[in-house]
């Protein structure tokens, strides 16, 4: 099954969110139940391995912490695919992304060697948005890219599974880990 491990996202937070991409007139908006921020993509594993990384995270301590947003961004280029709230800086999350990272190594999960870019992605333009559609996003951008959201608690994580349906992406949760 497809996995990963997402941050939750407090209600306040994700409402705040929502509110933003009302006011986002392209792209396909996320809905706010999914809503999360990646702490690491696990990809493709059987059971016996997620059990193992389930056994291992549920021993691991670490303290909670604070997270702010630093505005919005795209990536993608001239041809945005995601436009995403992005996390600022935070070495307690750093820290914990990279002992997530080795635990699930050590669990025997492959994981991508990929810079951890830490943000919650709010709409996805497919392979690349075309170029009116990118322009009317860097318009959105323009107007709404330093709008204020609230900062949050990062009290815990979730192991979750991703299925695709024709009515869109659905992420069940499969185990929650607290922090502190
Ligand atoms: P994204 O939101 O930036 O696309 C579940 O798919 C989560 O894992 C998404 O938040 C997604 O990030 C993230 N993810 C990271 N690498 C991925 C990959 N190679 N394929 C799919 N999702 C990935």
């Amino acid at each position: 099954m497809r996995a990963f491990l997402a941050i939750d996202l407090p209600e306040e937070v994700s409402a705040a969110l929502t509110r933003l991409q009302a006011g986002l007139p392209v792209g396909r908006p996320v809905a706010e139940e999914n809503l999360h921020l990646t702490l690491a993509f696990l990809g493709d594993q059987d059971e016996v391995a997620l059990e193992g990384l389930h056994y291992e995270l549920d021993a691991l301590r670490a303290a909670p912490f604070a997270l702010r947003f630093s505005g919005l961004g795209a990536f993608g280029g001239d041809r945005p695919r995601i436009l995403f709230a992005d996390v600022a800086p935070e070495p307690a999350l750093t820290d914990l992304h990279r002992r997530v990272i080795g635990i699930a190594r050590r669990a025997g999960i492959a994981v991508p060697r990929e810079r951890f870019h830490p943000h919650v992605t709010l709409a996805r333009f497919g392979n690349g948005a075309a170029p009116d559609v990118a322009a009317r996003l860097r318009r959105f951008l323009t107007e709404h890219g330093d709008a204020p959201l609230p900062g949050f608690g990062a009290t815990g994580f979730g192991l979750y599974e991703s299925t695709l349906h024709p009515s869109g992406v659905r992420y069940e949760l499969l185990a929650r880990y607290a922090l502190g």
